[in-house]
């Protein structure tokens, strides 16, 4: 997937909307610094391209687009036609009969029947959703691409980290600045991360504003609701790193790394940041960040592993019976899952984890 196939796909399936430029097009992004500047940059270049009735949300906390309680919010909207960006791709079926077209590059499950697959995976090196909607942009709207081109490069820090090998990166340091960039990042990806985990703060900024560095010193209330937030996130997370590894040796064959686990108890989502902080200690094991408190009556875990070690595949192929579709999703080496207590208890052992990583139903 290249800039010319995302721009050619795009072009497409906007020619297939029921009602041309006046059909209502729902966005659903994920809430984090990818999902958030590719639904920001789609909308904001639909508009200009003619397209009038546009909306968007950012997933909220624990939802994904597989959900019965969001489709049911999707019904609701009524939209003519979807994209979904930025949160996987599953072959269930999303709204039957409305035009879908998901934008993404996780590791792939399926594609819903009828929609329309829009995925970089299996490209290196492996585009973000920011990336995608800037190529897709560009098709319809390239002046505006041009000038929001920062909001790719935003995604790219976000999920691929400074040394992202993408031209576009390059381009956003220099045209916009580093600094602004990697600060507007951080606060960007600090809502989703509170006990409430409602970016919609950040959806919106990112609508309004037209540079990073207007985002960052023009006073405003989403600036001050993104800065609350991450203090939110800064002190779940100095609790969360004081807690100690636990070590399994169990699947070293198989995975070809020794697994640690950190177990933490926080209704913020900092156990794929705690997973993060330990790899340097550990360069050669996978970390799982385990938050034991993040859902009530739920363990919700975040891998990361050492190239070329893959856990989705792992993951996959000792996914437990009744786990949902989200189990073993994302990227070969960073990956997770979420589990009923009764079933992480099961698997916590199956893991070679001890005592220290069973959880008590009633708590
Ligand atoms: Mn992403």
């Amino acid at each position: 997937m290249d800039r010319e196939q995302a721009g050619t796909l795009f072009r497409q399936f906007l020619e297939t909307l029921p009602r041309g430029p006046a059909t209502h097009l729902h966005i659903l992004t994920d809430a984090d610094g990818d999902g958030l500047p590719a639904g920001a940059l789609l909308l904001r270049a639909l508009h200009v391209a003619g397209y009038s009735n546009v909306t968007v949300e950012t997933r909220g906390k624990f939802e994904n687009a597989w959900m019965p309680s969001v489709h049911e919010r999707l019904r609701r909207l009524a939209p003519e036609a979807l994209l979904i960006v930025d949160l996987g791709a599953r072959p269930d079926p999303i709204l039957p009969g409305v035009p879908t077209l998901l934008i993404d590059h996780h590791a792939p499950f399926g594609t819903p029947p009828g929609a329309v697959l829009l995925t970089s995976y299996g490209t290196e090196p492996t585009a973000t959703s920011g990336l995608l909607a800037l190529w897709c942009a560009q098709a319809i709207a390239p002046a505006l691409a041009n000038e929001l081109q920062w909001m790719a490069g935003i995604s790219l820090l976000s999920d691929l980290g400074d040394k992202a090998p993408f031209p576009e990166l390059a381009e956003s340091k220099k045209r916009f600045g580093v600094t602004a960039l990697k600060n507007l990042t951080s606060l960007l990806n600090a809502p989703r991360r509170t006990a409430v985990g409602d970016a919609s703060v950040a959806m919106n900024l990112l609508l309004r504003v037209d540079t990073p560095k207007q985002a960052l010193s023009q006073p405003s209330a989403e600036l001050d609701a993104l800065r609350a937030a991450k203090l939110e996130v800064n002190e779940a997370l100095a609790i969360a790193r004081k807690s100690p590894p636990r070590f399994s040796t169990r699947w070293r064959d198989e995975l070809g790394a020794d697994m640690i686990a950190v177990r933490i108890d926080t209704p913020c989502q900092v156990h794929p940041l705690v997973a993060q902080i330990w790899r340097p200690r550990f360069p050669k094991a996978v970390i799982f960040g385990v938050n034991v408190g993040f859902r009530p009556g739920y363990v919700h875990f975040a891998g990361r592993a050492p190239k070329p070690v893959n856990i989705v595949k792992f993951l996959r192929a000792h996914t437990p019976a009744g786990a949902d579709g989200t189990f073993g999703g994302g990227h070969d080496q960073a990956s997770g899952g979420a589990l009923p207590v009764a079933l992480w208890n099961p698997f916590a052992l199956e893991m070679g984890w001890g005592p220290e990583l069973q959880v008590n139903s009633d708590a």
